[in-house]
């Protein structure tokens, strides 16, 4: 029974969020068609002052201060940035110009992957918003601004209830001089599994409409076969391809020879010949060690035409060195994060960076005055969202053995946490290290890693040795997920899986070795639009509703569903939004773009014989009473 639990454990069912309160209170859901803006926004307000907000609920409070941050004023008018070069001269021009630069140039990861690896993907797209014409006028010389895409996408309507494609479209519009970047999961999009080709394409051409100029693609078993969809699909829109290499192993260990220095160079080479204008070098949980990236980046601007983009994780606390080693061997773009969302599980820290190479032959051209002002707004964002920190205080080189990406560690360790596992914690990671050994030494990044930790968890809440696992006269119940690799459906790792556990998973069925996309038959775009149409009662659906949908039909429906009753909550202050308000607080939301509303709470009532209770509100100066139910 408890494996049957486990099993069915909410993280296993990839993290679907249920609301208790739509799904028994249809009448609700009906009502608010007809309700205006304003009223849908107290209404969440009341709901979260009462209740609270299931998300933050018995976690750490920010300090009573933190409200709405402010972030720097621009210094000067926008100057012209890669952005401009791209809608000028396109993307080989910019690729080329990378080459001809002897600066080392920066991608700024805060508004992506450093709060996905930080606070749980949870920052919410009014800190960025808020934060872009800064950006735009001030630091005009990054080389791009990765913002989207990874975990992003499905968080923002998941848990942050907003539209990532309207952050994407904001964002946009106020960094009119940056370079916009994404991480795309190649044919897994932003999701978990493989998608049709025709849903791929889609989603990228939509991404570029709307306002991707970098695309970072990567596949999550290092299969090139299984990225060329995604590949052309961004070629096709005149973007920037970054094929991408994950990196993992050592490449200066002899026992890792799987993942050696002519592995990566003939993936390369293959990324090249696929389209990439640039090649991503990925290293998702921070393993290249600075020697390695000496030699590694070295030869892959020897054996290379384009430009060479470094991302890594400081999990190990010496991710800084290994970012100097590869700007000596002449990389051409690092990321890195500013400042206060850097280090741990994140990028190193972007400011240190420029001040490292300041005076050098690769200066990076920053100011670093306007670095610290941005990076001081940012620890004031930070400082909303203590509800999600890990509370990881320091350097972990235990991330060479397991191997776990920036993004999952601090994840799986909270999902230890929460199967009461934490104790054995270090038996998870050394289990994680013994499933990658398992399943053949794969590449460990989402969705392929989430794979890895299902097992691990698994095995570690059984007892489960990997002799036990593998042994035929055992019977074990293995995860979805790890039925779902085995049976080929992420791909193929270099060499396929081992033969004896895909027979074990599969108990004699055949694996398919093929790309997953080939036998997928193309999704009928129009007959889901309309489908989905009359699934949200006649509502228009348009184009970036739909690629939502299609990468998550239920996660999309479930946000439309709470956005009828709440309406545009991605406009209150995220104190606001997880806290809800105290009697006596008043707060300015401009819920459209010129439209203020002027809210104050002046008290919450007693809860009512029908279990309901009044918040008394002014809005603009008039009273309105919202009456909500206890459900606490
Ligand atoms: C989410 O589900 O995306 C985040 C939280 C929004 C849920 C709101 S909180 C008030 C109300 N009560 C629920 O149980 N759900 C909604
Ligand atoms: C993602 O796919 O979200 C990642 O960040 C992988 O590193
Ligand atoms: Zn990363």
């Amino acid at each position: 029974a408890f494996v049957e639990n486990l099993l069915k454990h909410p993280i296993f069912l990839s993290n679907e969020y249920t609301t208790k309160f739509i799904d028994t209170t249809p009448d609700l859901y009906k009502f608010s068609k007809r309700r205006d803006r304003g009223t849908k926004v107290l209404t969440y307000i009341a709901d979260i002052s009462v209740n609270g907000h299931p998300e933050t609920d018995g976690r750490p409070v920010p300090a009573a201060g933190v409200r709405l941050p402010k972030p720097p004023a621009p210094v000067q008018d926008v100057q012209p940035g890669t952005r401009n070069l791209l809608e000028e001269k396109g993307a080989k021009a910019v690729a080329d110009w990378m080459l001809e630069q002897k600066q080392l140039l920066l991608t700024d990861t805060t508004m992506r992957d450093g709060h996905q690896s930080l606070l749980a993907t949870r920052m919410r797209s009014i800190d960025m918003l808020r934060a872009a014409p800064s950006y735009a006028a001030n630091l005009p010389q990054l080389f791009s601004m990765e913002c989207w895409g990874g975990a992003t996408f499905d968080v923002a309507y998941r848990f942050l209830q907003e539209c990532p494609w309207q952050r994407l479209r904001d964002l946009r519009e106020r960094m009119p001089n940056l370079m916009t970047q994404m991480l795309l999961r190649a044919s897994n999009g932003v999701g978990y599994t493989n998608y049709p080709d025709n849903v791929v394409q889609e989603f990228v051409h939509q991404a570029a409409t709307t306002g991707i100029d970098v695309f970072r693609v990567f596949d999550s078993l290092n299969w090139v076969e299984n990225m060329r969809v995604a590949m052309d699909a961004v070629n096709e829109s005149g973007k920037i391809c970054e094929g991408t290499v994950c990196y993992t192993g050592d490449i200066l260990d002899p026992n890792r020879a799987k993942y050696d220095l002519k592995y990566y160079v003939a993936m390369g080479k293959e990324l090249q010949a696929a389209g990439a204008h640039v090649l991503g070098l990925k290293d998702m949980a921070g393993l290249l060690k600075p020697a390695s990236a000496t030699v590694l980046v070295k030869a892959l601007k020897e054996e290379l035409d384009i430009p060479v983009h470094f991302h890594t994780h400081d999990t190990s606390g010496i991710a800084a060195a290994t970012i100097l080693a590869a700007t000596e061997a002449g990389v051409d773009a690092v990321d890195a994060a500013m400042d206060a969302f850097s280090g741990g599980t994140s990028q190193p820290c972007l400011g240190s960076i420029v001040e490292a190479l300041a005076n050098t032959a690769r200066d990076t051209g920053l100011n670093i005055e306007r670095i610290r002002e941005m990076s001081d707004y940012w620890e004031h964002v930070r400082a909303q969202y203590v509800a999600f920190e890990s509370g990881l205080a320091a350097p972990a080189s235990e991330v060479y053995l397991h191997e776990m990406p920036g993004g999952q560690f601090t994840n799986l360790k909270a999902q230890a946490r929460s199967l009461g596992l934490e104790e054995q914690w270090p038996d998870v990671a050394r289990t994680y290290a013994d499933v990658n050994q398992m399943f053949g030494d794969i590449v460990k990044v989402t969705p392929s890693s989430k794979v890895v930790g299902d097992m691990a968890l698994m095995m570690v809440s059984q007892g489960l040795s990997r002799e036990e696992v593998e042994d035929p006269q055992t019977d074990v119940a293995f995860p979805d997920s790890v039925i779902d690799m085995m049976r080929g459906n992420l791909g193929q790792p270099p060499g396929g899986f081992p033969d004896g556990i895909v027979s074990k998973v599969l108990k004699g069925e055949a694996p398919n070795t093929s790309r997953p996309g080939a036998h997928l038959p193309p999704v009928d775009l129009e007959a889901e639009r309309a489908k989905l149409s009359k699934e949200l009662e006649g509502f228009k659906v348009d184009d970036e509703d739909l690629n939502g949908y299609l990468m998550y039909p239920k996660v999309f429906l479930d946000y439309m569903g709470r956005h009828r009753i709440y309406g545009p909550v991605r406009t209150l202050p995220t104190r606001t939004f997880f806290y809800g308000m105290e009697p006596g607080e008043q707060i300015s939301v401009e819920i459209d773009p010129g439209k203020t509303l002027e809210i104050l709470l002046q008290a919450v009532g007693e809860t009512d014989e029908k279990g309901e209770v009044r918040v008394f509100f002014e809005l603009n100066g008039q009273p309105r009473v919202i009456r909500v139910p206890n459900r606490l």
